[in-house]
C-alpha cells in the first residue's frame, strides 16, 4: 500500500508499534495508546488477504491476549478477542468460521499447558487444517511450541505476529494456485 493511501490511523499505530518493538514503549502504555488512537482516528486498514485471527487466553491472564490482539490488528488482521474463562472447545468452535485464518493462544501459567497439549492435531481432527496455530507466553519455549504442533513460533510478540501474517499469506497463495 503506497504511503499516500495510508490513513492517519495507520501512520499513528504503526508509529506506536515501531516504538514498542524498539523497546522504547512499555507493554501496557503501548496497548492503551493504540486503544486511544483507535477511539480518535478509527481502526487502521485491514488486509482482505489476511482474514480474521482468533486470539485467546486462559482465566484472568489477559495481557498476552491483549498485546497480540493489538499488534495483529495493526498488521492488518480482523481480530476476534476471546473472553476470559472461555473453554478450548468454544475457542475451536469460533475457528470454524471460514473467515478465520489463524488462532493465537496466550499461555501465562504452566498449569494451563495441558489445555494446549496436542492442539494442532485436535484442530486437524476438526477439519481446521487451514487455520495457522501460534501459542506463546512465558511458559512456552520453542520445544514446547513444537510439542503443541504450532505452525509458527517466536520468542517475541511482534515476531509471532509477523510470522503468523507471513504463513497466512503463504497458505493463501498456495490455495490460489491449487
Ligand atoms: C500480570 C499477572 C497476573 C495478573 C493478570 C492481569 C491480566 N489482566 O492479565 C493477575 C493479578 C490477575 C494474576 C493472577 C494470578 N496469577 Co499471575 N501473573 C502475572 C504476571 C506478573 C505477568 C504475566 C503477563 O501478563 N505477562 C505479560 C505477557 C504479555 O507476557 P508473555 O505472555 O510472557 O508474552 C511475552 C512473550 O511470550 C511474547 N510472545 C511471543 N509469542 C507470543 C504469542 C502469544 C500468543 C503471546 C500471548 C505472547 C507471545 O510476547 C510477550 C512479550 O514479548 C506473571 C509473572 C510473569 N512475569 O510472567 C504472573 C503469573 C503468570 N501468575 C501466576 C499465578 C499463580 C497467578 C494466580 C493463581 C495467583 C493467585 N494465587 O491468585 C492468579 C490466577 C488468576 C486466574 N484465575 O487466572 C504464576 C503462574 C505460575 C505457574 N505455575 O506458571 C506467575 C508465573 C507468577 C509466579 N511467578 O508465580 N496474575
Amino acid at each position: 500500500m503506497t504511503d499516500s493511501r495510508l490513513s492517519e490511523a495507520d501512520v499513528r499505530m504503526n508509529g506506536l508499534l515501531d516504538r514498542y518493538e524498539g523497546g522504547r514503549y512499555p507493554l501496557m502504555y503501548f496497548i492503551r495508546a493504540v486503544a486511544r488512537a483507535k477511539e480518535e482516528l478509527g481502526d487502521c486498514s485491514k488486509d482482505p488477504e489476511l482474514g480474521r485471527v482468533v486470539v485467546a487466553c486462559f482465566a484472568m491472564h489477559t495481557e498476552g491476549r491483549d498485546l497480540m490482539s493489538t499488534i495483529l490488528g495493526i498488521v492488518g488482521f480482523e481480530v476476534t478477542v476471546v473472553e476470559r474463562y472461555t473453554s478450548m472447545d468454544r475457542i475451536l468452535e469460533l475457528c470454524s468460521d471460514p473467515e478465520v485464518t489463524a488462532l493465537c493462544v496466550s499461555v501465562q501459567a504452566t498449569y494451563d499447558l495441558p489445555q494446549v497439549k496436542g492442539l494442532r492435531s485436535r484442530m486437524d481432527d476438526l477439519g481446521l487444517e487451514r487455520v495457522v496455530l501460534n501459542v506463546g507466553g512465558s511458559p512456552v519455549s520453542e520445544s514446547v511450541a513444537r510439542d503443541i504442533g504450532c505452525d509458527v513460533y517466536s520468542p517475541t510478540a511482534t515476531g509471532s505476529c509477523r510470522a503468523v501474517k507471513e504463513e497466512v499469506l503463504r497458505r493463501g497463495v498456495l490455495r490460489a494456485c491449487n
